[in-house]
C-alpha cells in the first residue's frame, strides 16, 4: 500500500477516536494510560511518527504538518480532560465533606511545661553552675562495683540492706557480673573520679531504684549528688557550699548539721533547714507542724568528707587531697519548695496537680 495512504489512515484513526477514549476515562491513571496509547513511547501517533521517514520527500511537509496538528489536539484535550477530572474529584469532595463555615475555631491545645521534679532539678544546676561545679551523668543500669563496692561498702554490710535493691541479670557476655539498678547517684561520684583527676567540683541529678513504698518512699524516685575534691579542702568548706545551696534555693534559712553515718563518708553529717510549712515555728494552723513532726527543722541532705577508702579505689592519693560530696532525694526539696504534702502525688499525672507548676 501506498505510504502516504497509509498514514493517512492511521491519523484518521487517531483522530477519530482519541476524543472518545479520553471522555470514557473514569479517573486520572485511566485518562494518562488512554494518553499513552497514543503519545506513548508504542502509542499509535509515536508509530505514525516512525513512519515519516518511509514517505517520498515531497509528501513530508504536508505529512509533518498534520502530524504536529494532531498531536496538538490530544495534548490539548488530554491537558483539558485532566483539569475536568481534577474539578470532578474537588466537587466530589466538596459535597462529600459538609463544612459549617459558622462553627468556631479549635483552640490550640495549651502548652506543656516541666514538671516540678524537672523543675527543682533545673533550679539545683543553677544554683551549682553558680558555685563552679560541672554537671554530669552516670547510668542507672550499674554495676555493683560502682553503686556499693568502690564506695567503701563491705560485702553483706548491713548498710547495703537499707538500700533495698533491684537486681538485673547481667548481660550474656558477661554472665559473672553483679548488675543493678543503682540504689543512689553517688556512683557518679565514682565514676567521674575514675576518669578525672583533682580538683574536681561535680554535681548530678537523676533517677534511683529501691524496693522501698510507702508514704514518702517510690520504687523509683530522684537523686542530686554533688562532690569536691582538691588540696586541703575541710569541712568548712561543705558547710559553706551547703549553706549557700540551701539559701539560694530556698531563701534565707536556719541550716543545721548534725552527725551521722554513711559507709563513703568520714565524718559523716545530715544536713536540717528550717522548715517552708511552718517557717520553722514547729506550729501550722494552731497545730504541730505535720512536716517536720513540730520541730521546725525538716532534714534536707546527707553528706560528708569523702573517705579515704572511697580515694583510693578511685585512683586519687588520699595523702594529697581530701574532699566532700552530699547527696539527696529531690523529691523532698520538691515538696518543700513547692508545698506539695505528699510525694506520691508527683508520680500520679493527674493534671489538676500538675498544671498548677
Ligand atoms: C544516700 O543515698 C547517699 N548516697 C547520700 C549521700 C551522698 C550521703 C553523698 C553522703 C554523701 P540515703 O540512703 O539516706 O543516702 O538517701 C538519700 C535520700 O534519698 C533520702 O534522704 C531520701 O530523701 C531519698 N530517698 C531514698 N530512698 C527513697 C525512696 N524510696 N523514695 C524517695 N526518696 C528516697
Amino acid at each position: 500500500m501506498d505510504p502516504t495512504a497509509t498514514l493517512d489512515a492511521s491519523l484518521a484513526e487517531i483522530e477519530a477516536g482519541f476524543g472518545a477514549a479520553f471522555a470514557a476515562a473514569a479517573d486520572e491513571p485511566a485518562l494518562r494510560a488512554a494518553h499513552a496509547k497514543i503519545l506513548g513511547r508504542n502509542g499509535a501517533l509515536t508509530a505514525a511518527l516512525k513512519e515519516m521517514g518511509k514517505l517520498p520527500a515531497d509528501a513530508r511537509k504536508t505529512a509533518g504538518q498534520r502530524v504536529n496538528t494532531l498531536k496538538q489536539k490530544v495534548e490539548a484535550a488530554f491537558e483539558e480532560c485532566l483539569g475536568a477530572l481534577a474539578r470532578a474529584a474537588r466537587d466530589a469532595d466538596l459535597r462529600a465533606t459538609p463544612f459549617d463555615l459558622s462553627l468556631p475555631g479549635r483552640a490550640p491545645a495549651p502548652r506543656g511545661h516541666l514538671h516540678p521534679i524537672s523543675l527543682v532539678r533545673e533550679d539545683i544546676f543553677e544554683v551549682f553552675k553558680g558555685l563552679g561545679f560541672a554537671v554530669a551523668h552516670g547510668p542507672q543500669v550499674e554495676l555493683e562495683e560502682y553503686n556499693f563496692g568502690k564506695l567503701g561498702f563491705p560485702p553483706d554490710h548491713p548498710a547495703m540492706d537499707m538500700h533495698d535493691t533491684f537486681w538485673v541479670s547481667p548481660p550474656p557476655r558477661a554472665p559473672n557480673a553483679k548488675v543493678l539498678l543503682r540504689t543512689h547517684t553517688s556512683n557518679v561520684q565514682v565514676r567521674e573520679m575514675l576518669t578525672n583527676k583533682p580538683p574536681l567540683a561535680v554535681v548530678s541529678v537523676g533517677p534511683c531504684y529501691r524496693c522501698d513504698e510507702d508514704m514518702t518512699h517510690t520504687p523509683m524516685f530522684h537523686q542530686m549528688e554533688g562532690f569536691l575534691v582538691d588540696q586541703n579542702v575541710t569541712l568548712a568548706h561543705l558547710k559553706g557550699v551547703l549553706t549557700a545551696f540551701v539559701e539560694r534555693l530556698f531563701g534565707k534559712r536556719k541550716v543545721r548539721f548534725r552527725p551521722s553515718y554513711f559507709p563513703f563518708v568520714e565524718p559523716g553529717c545530715e544536713v536540717d533547714m528550717g522548715c517552708t510549712f511552718c517557717d520553722g515555728t514547729g506550729v501550722a494552723g494552731g497545730a504541730p507542724c505535720r512536716q517536720c513532726k513540730g520541730t521546725g527543722f525538716v532534714e534536707i541532705l546527707g553528706a560528708g568528707m569523702i573517705h579515704p577508702v572511697v580515694f583510693e579505689h578511685c585512683g586519687i592519693d588520699p595523702e594529697k587531697y581530701t574532699g566532700f560530696a552530699f547527696g539527696t532525694g529531690i523529691e523532698r526539696p520538691a515538696m518543700l519548695k513547692y508545698g506539695i504534702p505528699d510525694l506520691r502525688m508527683m508520680f500520679e499525672n493527674d493534671v489538676r496537680f500538675l498544671a498548677q507548676f
